[in-house]
């Protein structure tokens, strides 16, 4: 699925998020910042040990990383430029603030990669994995979030991807796409 907000191109996809060429790759970290499973893992293993170190150096100076914020490290050995590093809500039922927290990430995302003047940037599914978030839910925050943030600021970005691992996480993000009216 793809579709062009402004000058934008709004992409799904499905891929191993460690082999995309990006300005930027997002990683569904948790609050260390000191690796894990999922996405997580595969960034690591990937990019090798630069990235955990620079990830030590941000977490020396500013401790755990909030749920919904968002830090910037290189990409290590991947053939993407840069890694965005956020922490998505663990899901508690939808009442918890999830939404929220995941809209975070994604606006928080695209801040950092705006302030670095990066303009492709490609995301996983953040938070529905290990952390349980449903993934037609999930995609619903995740695009309305994109969007949004684009539109504030027109002509910043050239391509943000959706990436998904499976086709069925792909096609939930597709359709979240399909619907909105840009
Ligand atoms: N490329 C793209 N997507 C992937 C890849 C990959 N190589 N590998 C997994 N996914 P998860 P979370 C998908 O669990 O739910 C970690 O341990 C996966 O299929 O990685 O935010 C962290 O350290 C799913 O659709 O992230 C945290 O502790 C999506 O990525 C915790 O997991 C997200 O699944 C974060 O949990």
């Amino acid at each position: 699925m793809e579709k062009k907000s402004g000058s934008t191109v709004l992409k799904t996809i499905v891929a191993d998020i460690t082999t995309l060429a990006m300005d930027a790759i997002v990683n569904a970290a948790n609050s260390s910042l000191m690796g894990g499973g999922g996405v997580d893992g595969a960034i690591h293993r990937a990019g090798g040990p630069e990235i955990l170190q620079e990830c030590k150096e941000i977490v020396d100076k500013i401790g755990r990383l909030p749920t919904g914020e968002a830090v910037i490290t290189t990409a290590g050995r991947m053939p993407s430029k840069h890694v965005i590093h956020t922490v998505g809500p663990v899901w508690h039922g939808g009442r918890k603030g999830e939404p929220e927290l995941l809209g975070h990430c994604y606006r928080n995302s695209l801040q950092a990669a705006r302030k670095n003047g990066l303009r492709r940037i490609a995301f996983p599914s953040i938070s529905t994995g290990v952390y349980g978030y449903p993934v037609e839910e999930a995609a619903d925050v995740a695009v309305r979030s994109v969007i949004e943030t684009i539109q504030a600021h027109p002509g910043d970005f050239d391509e943000i991807l959706f990436c998904g691992f499976d086709a069925g996480t792909e096609r939930k993000y597709a359709r979240a796409l399909d619907v909105e009216d840009l």
